[in-house]
Protein backbone atom coordinates (compact mmCIF):
# COMPACT_ATOMS: atom_id res chain seq x y z
CA UNK A 1 0.00 0.00 0.00
CA UNK A 2 1.30 2.98 -0.87
CA UNK A 3 0.61 5.94 0.98
CA UNK A 4 -0.90 8.96 -0.66
CA UNK A 5 -0.97 11.66 1.85
CA UNK A 6 -2.68 14.86 0.49
CA UNK A 7 -1.75 18.64 1.62
CA UNK A 8 -4.92 19.67 3.37
CA UNK A 9 -4.91 23.00 2.95
CA UNK A 10 -7.84 22.24 0.45
CA UNK A 11 -10.04 20.13 2.69
CA UNK A 12 -12.72 19.23 -0.30
CA UNK A 13 -10.02 18.12 -2.83
CA UNK A 14 -8.62 16.39 0.18
CA UNK A 15 -12.13 14.51 0.50
CA UNK A 16 -12.79 13.49 -2.96
CA UNK A 17 -8.54 12.37 -2.86
CA UNK A 18 -9.52 9.78 0.33
CA UNK A 19 -12.90 8.86 -1.74
CA UNK A 20 -11.27 8.03 -5.02
CA UNK A 21 -8.21 5.66 -3.13
CA UNK A 22 -11.07 3.76 -1.30
CA UNK A 23 -12.81 3.45 -4.38
CA UNK A 24 -9.84 1.77 -5.77
CA UNK A 25 -8.06 0.08 -2.87
CA UNK A 26 -11.10 -1.85 -0.56
CA UNK A 27 -11.95 -2.53 -4.37
CA UNK A 28 -9.03 -5.22 -4.22
CA UNK A 29 -8.50 -8.65 -2.91
CA UNK A 30 -8.02 -8.48 0.15
CA UNK A 31 -9.55 -5.15 0.75
CA UNK A 32 -7.68 -2.42 1.94
CA UNK A 33 -7.37 1.37 2.92
CA UNK A 34 -4.22 2.61 2.97
CA UNK A 35 -2.23 3.54 6.33
CA UNK A 36 -1.48 6.87 5.26
CA UNK A 37 -5.48 8.21 6.38
CA UNK A 38 -4.84 6.76 10.01
CA UNK A 39 -3.16 10.28 10.76
CA UNK A 40 -6.34 12.84 11.55
CA UNK A 41 -6.28 14.88 14.85
CA UNK A 42 -7.72 12.04 16.59
CA UNK A 43 -5.38 9.07 15.00
CA UNK A 44 -2.22 11.35 15.44
CA UNK A 45 -2.88 11.58 19.50
CA UNK A 46 -3.69 7.51 19.23
CA UNK A 47 -0.52 7.29 17.63
CA UNK A 48 1.41 9.53 20.05
CA UNK A 49 -0.46 7.39 22.86
CA UNK A 50 1.21 4.52 21.20
CA UNK A 51 4.83 6.06 21.19
CA UNK A 52 4.63 5.58 25.09
CA UNK A 53 3.72 2.39 25.22
CA UNK A 54 5.76 0.07 27.26
CA UNK A 55 5.58 -2.75 24.47
CA UNK A 56 6.23 0.15 21.08
CA UNK A 57 9.68 0.83 21.74
CA UNK A 58 10.73 2.84 18.77
CA UNK A 59 10.31 6.52 19.82
CA UNK A 60 12.29 5.66 23.09
CA UNK A 61 14.86 3.88 21.08
CA UNK A 62 15.47 6.51 18.55
CA UNK A 63 15.04 9.26 20.99
CA UNK A 64 17.92 8.41 23.12
CA UNK A 65 19.82 7.31 20.43
CA UNK A 66 19.61 10.94 19.19
CA UNK A 67 19.99 12.39 22.43
CA UNK A 68 22.97 10.20 22.84
CA UNK A 69 24.55 10.34 19.55
CA UNK A 70 23.42 14.49 18.25
CA UNK A 71 27.57 15.52 18.21
CA UNK A 72 28.72 12.41 16.39
CA UNK A 73 25.49 12.35 13.65
CA UNK A 74 26.36 15.91 13.22
CA UNK A 75 29.41 15.64 13.54
CA UNK A 76 31.05 15.49 9.47
CA UNK A 77 28.58 17.66 8.17
CA UNK A 78 29.61 20.87 6.40
CA UNK A 79 28.92 23.85 9.07
CA UNK A 80 26.14 25.88 8.96
CA UNK A 81 23.88 22.81 9.31
CA UNK A 82 19.98 22.95 7.95
CA UNK A 83 17.77 20.23 9.04
CA UNK A 84 14.35 18.96 7.84
CA UNK A 85 12.34 16.38 9.23
CA UNK A 86 9.79 14.54 6.94
CA UNK A 87 6.54 13.43 8.72
CA UNK A 88 7.57 15.40 12.13
CA UNK A 89 4.87 14.95 14.24
CA UNK A 90 4.85 16.75 17.55
CA UNK A 91 8.55 17.67 16.65
CA UNK A 92 10.10 15.81 20.11
CA UNK A 93 12.71 14.20 18.28
CA UNK A 94 14.02 16.78 16.02
CA UNK A 95 13.84 18.98 19.35
CA UNK A 96 16.05 16.11 20.88
CA UNK A 97 18.80 16.18 18.28
CA UNK A 98 19.05 19.84 18.21
CA UNK A 99 19.07 20.38 22.12
CA UNK A 100 21.59 17.97 22.36
CA UNK A 101 23.71 19.22 19.34
CA UNK A 102 24.88 22.03 21.42
CA UNK A 103 24.89 24.26 18.53
CA UNK A 104 23.05 26.68 16.10
CA UNK A 105 21.40 25.75 12.74
CA UNK A 106 20.70 28.33 10.47
CA UNK A 107 17.44 26.79 9.36
CA UNK A 108 15.15 23.83 11.20
CA UNK A 109 12.12 23.12 8.14
CA UNK A 110 9.54 21.26 9.37
CA UNK A 111 7.43 18.71 6.77
CA UNK A 112 3.84 17.37 7.75
CA UNK A 113 0.43 16.70 6.93
CA UNK A 114 -1.09 17.37 10.47
CA UNK A 115 -1.41 20.91 11.10
CA UNK A 116 -1.80 20.22 14.65
CA UNK A 117 1.46 19.02 14.69
CA UNK A 118 3.26 21.21 12.85
CA UNK A 119 1.94 23.40 15.60
CA UNK A 120 3.37 21.56 18.84
CA UNK A 121 6.45 21.32 17.08
CA UNK A 122 7.10 24.68 16.00
CA UNK A 123 6.16 25.40 19.75
CA UNK A 124 8.38 23.10 21.00
CA UNK A 125 11.50 24.53 18.70
CA UNK A 126 10.90 28.16 19.40
CA UNK A 127 10.78 26.92 23.36
CA UNK A 128 14.58 25.71 23.12
CA UNK A 129 15.92 28.86 21.50
CA UNK A 130 15.17 27.69 17.82
CA UNK A 131 14.58 31.10 15.71
CA UNK A 132 14.57 30.00 11.86
CA UNK A 133 11.87 27.47 12.16
CA UNK A 134 9.58 26.99 8.58
CA UNK A 135 6.71 24.79 8.68
CA UNK A 136 5.46 23.02 5.41
CA UNK A 137 2.44 21.68 5.56
CA UNK A 138 2.27 18.59 3.06
CA UNK A 139 3.50 15.33 2.23
CA UNK A 140 6.98 14.15 2.45
CA UNK A 141 8.23 14.73 -1.04
CA UNK A 142 6.73 17.73 -1.31
CA UNK A 143 7.96 19.22 1.55
CA UNK A 144 11.00 17.95 1.09
CA UNK A 145 11.47 19.70 -2.22
CA UNK A 146 10.34 23.39 -0.77
CA UNK A 147 12.99 22.44 2.09
CA UNK A 148 15.52 21.98 -0.30
CA UNK A 149 14.43 24.88 -2.62
CA UNK A 150 14.85 27.49 0.34
CA UNK A 151 17.49 26.08 1.87
CA UNK A 152 20.48 28.32 2.81
CA UNK A 153 22.95 29.16 0.14
CA UNK A 154 26.30 28.00 2.45
CA UNK A 155 26.53 24.82 4.34
CA UNK A 156 25.06 21.38 4.06
CA UNK A 157 21.74 19.89 4.60
CA UNK A 158 20.45 17.30 6.83
CA UNK A 159 16.61 15.21 6.13
CA UNK A 160 15.67 13.51 8.68
CA UNK A 161 13.30 10.66 7.89
CA UNK A 162 12.88 9.50 11.43
CA UNK A 163 10.51 6.85 13.59
CA UNK A 164 10.40 4.01 10.96
CA UNK A 165 8.23 5.75 8.52
CA UNK A 166 10.04 4.19 5.90
CA UNK A 167 8.63 0.70 7.01
CA UNK A 168 5.16 1.45 6.40
CA UNK A 169 6.59 1.55 2.50
CA UNK A 170 6.63 -1.30 0.36
CA UNK A 171 10.10 -2.54 -0.22
CA UNK A 172 10.08 -0.98 -3.89
CA UNK A 173 8.52 2.00 -2.93
CA UNK A 174 11.04 2.73 -0.26
CA UNK A 175 13.98 2.27 -2.51
CA UNK A 176 12.32 5.25 -5.37
CA UNK A 177 11.60 7.20 -2.15
CA UNK A 178 15.72 6.69 -1.48
CA UNK A 179 16.61 8.00 -4.69
CA UNK A 180 14.38 10.84 -5.08
CA UNK A 181 15.74 11.74 -2.00
CA UNK A 182 18.86 11.51 -2.58
CA UNK A 183 18.10 13.41 -6.01
CA UNK A 184 17.15 16.08 -4.40
CA UNK A 185 19.98 16.62 -2.12
CA UNK A 186 23.41 18.22 -3.49
CA UNK A 187 27.23 16.88 -1.98
CA UNK A 188 27.82 17.47 1.39
CA UNK A 189 24.08 16.93 2.83
CA UNK A 190 23.18 13.48 4.37
CA UNK A 191 19.76 11.85 5.47
CA UNK A 192 19.10 10.97 8.79
CA UNK A 193 16.75 7.54 8.18
CA UNK A 194 15.81 5.62 11.51
CA UNK A 195 14.48 2.12 10.67
CA UNK A 196 13.41 -0.54 13.02
CA UNK A 197 14.93 -3.97 12.65
CA UNK A 198 13.84 -8.15 12.92
CA UNK A 199 13.12 -8.69 16.50
CA UNK A 200 11.82 -12.14 18.14
CA UNK A 201 8.10 -12.48 17.11
CA UNK A 202 6.47 -12.19 21.05
CA UNK A 203 7.85 -8.28 21.27
CA UNK A 204 6.53 -7.64 17.16
CA UNK A 205 2.84 -8.79 17.95
CA UNK A 206 3.04 -6.84 21.79
CA UNK A 207 3.90 -3.88 20.10
CA UNK A 208 1.29 -4.10 17.50
CA UNK A 209 -1.70 -5.67 19.89
CA UNK A 210 -0.95 -3.96 23.14
CA UNK A 211 -3.11 -5.21 25.76
CA UNK A 212 -3.92 -1.64 26.40
CA UNK A 213 -5.81 -1.62 22.87
CA UNK A 214 -4.44 1.69 22.33
CA UNK A 215 -3.29 0.07 18.68
CA UNK A 216 -6.87 -1.46 17.98
CA UNK A 217 -8.57 1.78 18.76
CA UNK A 218 -5.55 3.59 16.61
CA UNK A 219 -7.13 1.17 13.53
CA UNK A 220 -10.40 0.94 14.05
CA UNK A 221 -10.19 4.91 13.63
CA UNK A 222 -9.85 4.73 10.34
CA UNK A 223 -13.41 3.39 9.90
CA UNK A 224 -14.69 5.98 12.40
CA UNK A 225 -13.02 8.34 10.41
CA UNK A 226 -14.63 6.85 7.00
CA UNK A 227 -17.80 7.34 8.50
CA UNK A 228 -17.45 10.95 9.78
CA UNK A 229 -16.10 12.73 6.28
CA UNK A 230 -17.42 10.57 3.87
CA UNK A 231 -20.64 8.98 4.69
CA UNK A 232 -20.06 5.26 5.77
CA UNK A 233 -21.93 3.40 7.77
CA UNK A 234 -19.15 0.92 9.60
CA UNK A 235 -20.31 -0.73 12.74
CA UNK A 236 -17.10 -0.49 14.31
CA UNK A 237 -18.09 -2.73 17.36
CA UNK A 238 -18.48 -5.46 14.69
CA UNK A 239 -14.48 -5.50 13.84
CA UNK A 240 -11.68 -6.80 15.60
CA UNK A 241 -7.93 -5.35 15.34
CA UNK A 242 -5.74 -8.14 14.00
CA UNK A 243 -2.36 -9.00 13.23
CA UNK A 244 0.43 -10.90 11.99
CA UNK A 245 3.88 -11.30 11.47
CA UNK A 246 4.92 -12.17 7.75
CA UNK A 247 8.43 -13.78 8.19
CA UNK A 248 9.06 -14.32 4.61
CA UNK A 249 8.35 -10.38 3.64
CA UNK A 250 9.62 -9.26 7.04
CA UNK A 251 6.61 -7.68 8.21
CA UNK A 252 3.84 -6.62 10.84
CA UNK A 253 0.67 -6.91 9.04
CA UNK A 254 -2.46 -4.81 10.46
CA UNK A 255 -6.11 -6.03 9.43
CA UNK A 256 -9.41 -5.09 10.71
CA UNK A 257 -11.38 -8.22 10.42
CA UNK A 258 -15.50 -8.35 10.41
CA UNK A 259 -17.05 -10.30 12.74
CA UNK A 260 -20.51 -10.64 11.26
CA UNK A 261 -21.59 -10.44 7.37
CA UNK A 262 -22.19 -6.98 7.09
CA UNK A 263 -23.53 -4.90 4.30
CA UNK A 264 -21.44 -1.46 3.87
CA UNK A 265 -21.99 1.87 2.28
CA UNK A 266 -19.21 4.20 1.72
CA UNK A 267 -22.08 7.09 0.19
CA UNK A 268 -19.37 9.78 -1.06
CA UNK A 269 -17.16 7.04 -2.27
CA UNK A 270 -20.00 5.72 -4.52
CA UNK A 271 -19.32 2.01 -2.52
CA UNK A 272 -21.47 -0.52 -1.45
CA UNK A 273 -19.79 -4.07 -0.98
CA UNK A 274 -20.57 -6.65 1.44
CA UNK A 275 -18.02 -7.97 3.83
CA UNK A 276 -18.49 -11.96 5.06
CA UNK A 277 -17.94 -12.84 8.55
CA UNK A 278 -14.26 -13.58 8.85
CA UNK A 279 -13.69 -11.02 5.48
CA UNK A 280 -10.21 -8.87 6.93
CA UNK A 281 -9.37 -4.88 5.19
CA UNK A 282 -5.83 -5.02 6.00
CA UNK A 283 -5.03 -1.54 6.88
CA UNK A 284 -0.91 -1.13 8.01
CA UNK A 285 2.26 -2.94 6.95
CA UNK A 286 5.22 -2.15 8.94
CA UNK A 287 8.24 -3.80 7.28
CA UNK A 288 11.40 -4.63 9.76
CA UNK A 289 14.94 -4.71 8.29
CA UNK A 290 18.33 -5.94 9.38
CA UNK A 291 20.99 -3.21 10.08
CA UNK A 292 23.34 -4.25 7.02
CA UNK A 293 20.05 -4.38 4.93
CA UNK A 294 19.31 -0.76 5.65
CA UNK A 295 22.67 -0.04 4.53
CA UNK A 296 22.21 -1.92 1.16
CA UNK A 297 18.98 -0.11 0.82
CA UNK A 298 21.01 4.14 0.97
CA UNK A 299 24.10 3.05 -1.21
CA UNK A 300 21.84 1.27 -3.49
CA UNK A 301 19.68 4.45 -4.10
CA UNK A 302 22.90 6.41 -4.35
CA UNK A 303 23.93 7.78 -0.93
CA UNK A 304 27.47 6.60 0.25
CA UNK A 305 28.78 6.30 4.15
CA UNK A 306 26.34 4.61 6.11
CA UNK A 307 27.20 5.23 9.78
CA UNK A 308 24.79 3.28 12.32
CA UNK A 309 23.77 3.58 15.91
CA UNK A 310 22.52 0.73 17.22
CA UNK A 311 19.82 -0.11 19.93
CA UNK A 312 20.90 -3.64 20.40
CA UNK A 313 18.35 -4.43 22.68
CA UNK A 314 15.17 -2.48 21.26
CA UNK A 315 16.54 -3.47 18.04
CA UNK A 316 16.36 -0.31 16.17
CA UNK A 317 18.87 1.46 13.79
CA UNK A 318 19.64 5.35 12.83
CA UNK A 319 21.66 5.31 10.04
CA UNK A 320 23.25 8.21 8.19
CA UNK A 321 23.82 8.20 4.82
CA UNK A 322 25.98 11.15 2.91
CA UNK A 323 26.14 12.15 -0.42
CA UNK A 324 29.56 12.68 -2.03
C1 LIG B 1 4.37 5.43 11.93
N1 LIG B 1 4.72 4.01 11.82
C2 LIG B 1 6.17 3.86 11.66
C3 LIG B 1 4.16 3.16 12.89
C4 LIG B 1 4.62 1.69 12.68
O1 LIG B 1 5.23 1.16 13.61
O2 LIG B 1 4.40 1.15 11.61
C5 LIG B 1 2.65 3.24 12.92
C6 LIG B 1 2.05 2.28 13.90
N2 LIG B 1 1.13 1.39 13.62
C7 LIG B 1 0.80 0.71 14.69
N3 LIG B 1 1.58 1.12 15.69
C8 LIG B 1 2.35 2.11 15.23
Amino acid sequence: MQPTAQPRDDPEAFRRAFAADLADTLRRTPRQIPSTYFYDDLGSALFEAICRLPWYRITRAESSLLVRHAREILQPMRRPVALAELGCGSGEKIALLVGSAGEQFPAVHLVDISEAALDEARYRLQAIGVRAIVTHHLAYEPGALQAVQQRPRDGSLMVLFLGSNIGNFAPAVAREFLVRIRRLLRSGDALLLGADLVKPEPELMLAYDDPLHVTAAFNRNLLRRINDELGGNFDLAAFAHHVRWNGADQRMEAYLVSLRQQHVVIRDAALAFDLAEGESIWTESSHKYDARQVLGEGLAAGFSGGEQWIDQDAKFALTRFDVS
